[in-house]
């Protein structure tokens, strides 16, 4: 095993485990996450956590493996990067990144792709792709584009630039930084926190979201409506909003 799993009260924590190479991804780890994304959309799953073993987040792929085999990266991607960033977008569940340590090359895209970002003191983002010639993939010139804009996007992927945790903090690259020993636990905490708030109405929410950067006015107000309808036929509608005209505390989920 590769990936280890482990499922504490709806919260599915994935821990990359390959730490003798930074927990590079391997042809054997993609089958692992893709298996492990498929158990999240369950119902007994309401978030996930995602980090890596010993010093890394991840470095990407894994350079021996390509040196080995025959797959060009072309096929790599559309047969096991691609179809796993579309099932974490398309995981209508919260995936909070506990970025351990360095994530270079598709270890960054991977946590470009999750909704949180938490990281250690430590951790450093390091595009790679542009380093050995070639371009950044698995999301990352989507999810960098979207989240640093167009001029920093550019700058950061073709200069190779080391951010490191302050800096991607100060770009608005990660949502958070704590200290190495406590990343984890507060990746835990935001997931636990989010598991125990309405989970129909956050799904939705990532929904509209992902269509939004694309989207005319127009369609998004009818998304809006008709999504707003459905969360509005949930328990937790009523629930939520009798709690509150009877004045009880806010919930923080
Ligand atoms: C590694 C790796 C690695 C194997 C460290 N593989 N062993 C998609 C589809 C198809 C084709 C190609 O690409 C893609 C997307 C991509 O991800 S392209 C980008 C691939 N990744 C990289 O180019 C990153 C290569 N690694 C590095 O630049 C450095 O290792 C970083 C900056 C991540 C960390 O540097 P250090 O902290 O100085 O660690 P290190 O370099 O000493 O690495 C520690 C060990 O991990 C070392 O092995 P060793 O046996 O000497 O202890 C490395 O060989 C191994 N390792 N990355 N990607």
């Amino acid at each position: 095993m590769v990936l280890d799993v482990a499922n504490d009260d709806g919260v599915l924590e994935l821990t990359l485990d390959r730490s003798e190479a930074l927990n590079a991804f391997t042809v054997e780890l993609h089958g692992e996450l893709r298996a492990a994304l498929e158990t999240a959309r369950g119902p007994e799953v309401r978030a996930v956590v995602i980090t890596g073993a010993g010093r890394a987040f991840s470095a990407g792929q894994d350079l021996e493996e390509t040196r080995t085999q025959e797959m060009g990266p072309g096929e790599r991607l559309r047969t096991y990067y691609n179809p796993n960033i579309m099932a974490l977008r398309t995981l209508e569940k919260p995936v909070i990144a506990a970025v351990n340590g360095v994530a270079a090359g598709a270890g960054v895209g991977l946590a470009l792709a999750c909704d949180v970002r938490v990281a250690s003191e430590r951790a450093k983002f390091v595009p790679a792709f542009v380093a050995i010639g070639l371009i950044p993939d698995s999301g990352t010139s989507f999810f960098a584009a979207q989240i640093l804009g167009y001029a920093r996007a550019f700058e950061w992927l073709t200069s190779n630039r080391r951010l490191d945790a302050e800096e991607a903090l100060a770009w608005g690259l990660v949502h958070e930084v704590v200290a190495p020993e406590a990343v984890v636990e507060r990746a835990r905490e935001r997931a636990r926190e989010l598991a125990a708030a309405p989970g129909e109405a956050i799904g939705m929410t990532k929904r509209l979201l992902a269509g939004a950067a694309t989207a005319e006015l127009d369609e998004q107000l009818a998304l809006e409506s008709q999504l707003q309808q459905a969360a509005s036929e949930h328990p937790a509608y009523a629930e939520r909003v009798a709690e509150f005209l009877a004045k009880q505390p806010a919930r923080t989920g």
